[in-house]
């Protein structure tokens, strides 16, 4: 049975995807390196450090770890400051109508996210109250496609991985999902997120209804 929901965040309940991009690019500017969205698209749901080693693999060079850390951090300042102009009216639609109907239905609900700034966003969508448990990227050390961040949130809820629901929007993330015995609904399309038990072109069309009808089994 369907106990609980674990919920990634960017790319799932609101879409930074492009906040991070503009603190990437003016990274990358500065250093003169290549930086386009189908690289910032790689990005989805991988950490900070990761991310910018795909960066650098992608202009073909290498950087020792402290200059690594020190360029992660710099990205992190632009990208934290930006979050200060996001509010209660940017939740992707149908992500805060899911939420306060998974409150109302009395289902467990946990955030599973690779974000370092989860709280942050949590905070500025005023979307924190929706939660029992808050996994992000300082919950555990092994990220996505690793399942300890969604372990991390079934464990926190008491519940069973065959007792939760996964949303995610990365490729990684729905691999994450799976590996932990997890059922996924997965956000976006078929040659990112086609490999989830159920997907949708995005979470306007993730309601509790539909969900319920595909897993009628589980509930
Ligand atoms: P931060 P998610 C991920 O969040 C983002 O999709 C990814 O682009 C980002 O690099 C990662 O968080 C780390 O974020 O730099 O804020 O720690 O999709 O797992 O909610
Ligand atoms: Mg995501």
């Amino acid at each position: 049975m369907i106990k609980g929901f674990i919920f990634d965040l960017d790319g799932v309940i609101t879409d930074t995807a492009e906040l991070h991009y503009k603190a990437w690019k003016a990274l990358a500017d500065e250093m003169n390196w290549d930086f386009d969205f189908e690289v910032n698209d790689k990005l989805r749901g991988i950490s900070r450090l990761d991310s910018i080693k795909v960066i650098l693999d992608h202009n073909n060079t290498s950087l020792d770890n402290a200059t690594l850390q020190q360029l992660a951090t710099k990205k992190n300042d632009l990208y934290v400051a930006s979050l200060d102009d996001m509010g209660s009216d940017d939740y992707l639609p149908g992500a805060r109508e899911l939420l306060t109907h998974l409150r109302t239905e009395g289902f467990n609900v946990a955030l599973g996210s690779a974000s370092k700034n989860a709280e942050k966003v949590l905070q500025q969508l005023n979307a924190t109250a929706y939660f029992d448990v808050i996994g992000d990227g300082h919950s555990v050390s092994k990220s996505k496609p690793a399942p300890d961040i969604f372990l991390f949130g079934a464990e926190k809820m008491k519940l069973q991985p065959e007792e939760c629901i996964v949303f995610e929007d990365a490729e990684s993330g729905v691999d994450a999902a799976k590996a932990g015995g997890f059922y996924s609904v997965g956000i976006g399309p078929k040659e990112r997120v086609g490999h989830a038990d159920l997907r949708f072109d995005s979470m306007a069309e993730a309601t509790l209804f539909e969900i319920k009808s595909y897993f009628a089994d589980l509930f």
